[in-house]
């Protein structure tokens, strides 16, 4: 099978919701030297938004979103293995504070951020998903992190990015971190707006963004 067809079949498996064909095939990329992050920007990340569209479309309900989410959600520690132990953890870049906001359960693409930061250097905490802006607010008191990263993958939820800056400006600490927000529906317009440091597309372009912020690039 070419490098393509191996990727075109994660992708299937992924609207397919086949969760032993999409193993078997990311296991297949890896081992024909695919690397971990095309197999994640062409393959993972484009099935998911195909399974999205059709869910927006009403050709697949819930229980396959769920299905598909949970199938990625497994598959991703085969390619995590894949990523870790190239020695960046000794680069000591800094560390980063990730979250999805308030009202949001969405965290594949949070969890892909933070492998590509700490394959890259960083010193990663999750805090998870649909957490509070006063929860982040005070982890950042606690913690110091030189980067905050919020995801948010719906257009109800964006405003919880917003409440999250004006929580860590009320909580006078916004001159000590970097804010970086991401998720599907998130410009740049709106990392603007809201008064975020930045802003990135997807995982790798989030690395880039962090080094840019910390004055690395
Ligand atoms: C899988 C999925 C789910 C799973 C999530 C499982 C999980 N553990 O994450 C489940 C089933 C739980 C789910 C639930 C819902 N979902 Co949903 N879901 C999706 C789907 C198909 C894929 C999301 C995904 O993982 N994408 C792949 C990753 C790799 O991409 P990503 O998340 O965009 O992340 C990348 C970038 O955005 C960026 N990034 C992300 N975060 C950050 C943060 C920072 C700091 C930076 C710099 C960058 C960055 O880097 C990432 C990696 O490259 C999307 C479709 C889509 N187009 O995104 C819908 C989608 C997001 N869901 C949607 C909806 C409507 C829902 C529900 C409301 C459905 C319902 N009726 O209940 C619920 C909401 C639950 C809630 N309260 O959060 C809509 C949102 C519409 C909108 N604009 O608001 C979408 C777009 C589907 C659609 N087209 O209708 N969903």
């Amino acid at each position: 099978m070419s490098r393509e067809e191996v990727i075109g079949t994660i992708m299937e498996a992924i609207v397919r919701q086949d969760e032993e064909a999409l193993a078997q095939n990311v296991s297949k990329g890896l081992e024909q030297g695919v690397e971990p992050l095309v197999i994640i920007n062409e393959g993972i990340t484009p099935g998911l938004r195909k399974v999205g569209d059709l869910f927006a479309n009403e050709e697949v309900f819930l229980p396959e979103l769920v299905l598909a989410g949970q199938i990625v959600t497994e598959v991703m520690h085969v390619v995590e293995a894949k990523l870790r132990g190239n020695g960046a953890e000794s680069l000591n870049k800094g560390l980063v504070l990730m979250a999805t906001v308030r009202g949001d359960v969405h965290d594949i693409g949070k969890n892909l951020v933070i492998l590509l930061l700490k394959a890259s250097g960083y010193e990663v905490e999750n805090l998870g998903k649909s957490v509070a802006a006063e929860t982040i607010a005070k982890k950042v008191i606690e913690l110091k992190p030189q980067i905050v990263g919020l995801s948010s993958l719906l257009s109800t939820t964006m405003p919880a990015q917003r409440e999250v800056i004006e929580t860590i400006n009320e909580s006078g600490v916004r001159e000590s971190v970097k804010i970086l927000v991401g998720g599907a529906p998130v410009t740049r317009e709106w990392a603007e707006k809201i008064g975020a440091d930045g802003y990135a597309e997807n995982a790798s372009e989030a690395v880039i963004e962090a080094d840019r912020v910390m004055g690395y690039r």
